[in-house]
């Protein structure tokens, strides 16, 4: 089982002020910081990192709203780090996530959740070195 997993903290998060509160929600989890910079898509690279979802009727707009405004991406390590911080994340929709997680505390909608949580160790791996060369991962 791998220790890895890749978040971002999305546009809306970032427009709304909430980057240092949900860092910060990370670290106390017991997360380390392996990977982390200030970036953005631009809606060609936001298009190649969600093309798994390229049938999904939401493609479009998803790919659209990724690519609105900067984002934060990082690598964490943690025991157990995927399941673990989907558990921290909470639902895909903050309507349904529960008390304490951090899109029940910061996403606005289903489209617009907060952060990005990778959902299994293979993709963990493949979406870290979609943002990061081996020389930036510590
Ligand atoms: P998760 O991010 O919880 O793994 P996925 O993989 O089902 O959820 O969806 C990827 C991203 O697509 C979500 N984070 C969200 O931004 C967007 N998304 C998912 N479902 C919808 C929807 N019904 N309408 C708009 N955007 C959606």
């Amino acid at each position: 089982m791998s220790n890895r997993t890749f978040t971002m903290i999305k546009p809306d998060a970032m427009r709304n002020g909430h980057a240092g509160a949900i860092l910060d929600k990370i670290i106390k989890a017991g997360f380390r910081v392996v990977a982390l910079k200030q970036t953005k898509l631009t809606e060609e690279k936001a298009g190649q990192f969600y093309e798994v979802h390229k049938e999904r009727p939401f493609y479009g707009e998803l790919v659209q709203f990724m690519s609105s405004g900067v984002i934060i991406a990082a690598i964490l390590e943690k025991e157990n780090a995927v399941a673990d911080f989907r558990t921290l994340i909470g639902a895909t929709n903050p309507a349904q996530a529960d008390e304490g997680t951090i899109r029940k505390m910061f996403a606005t909608s289903v489209g617009e959740n907060a952060v990005h949580g990778s959902d299994s160790d293979e993709n963990a791996q493949i979406e870290g070195s979609f943002f990061f060369s081996g020389l930036e991962q510590f």
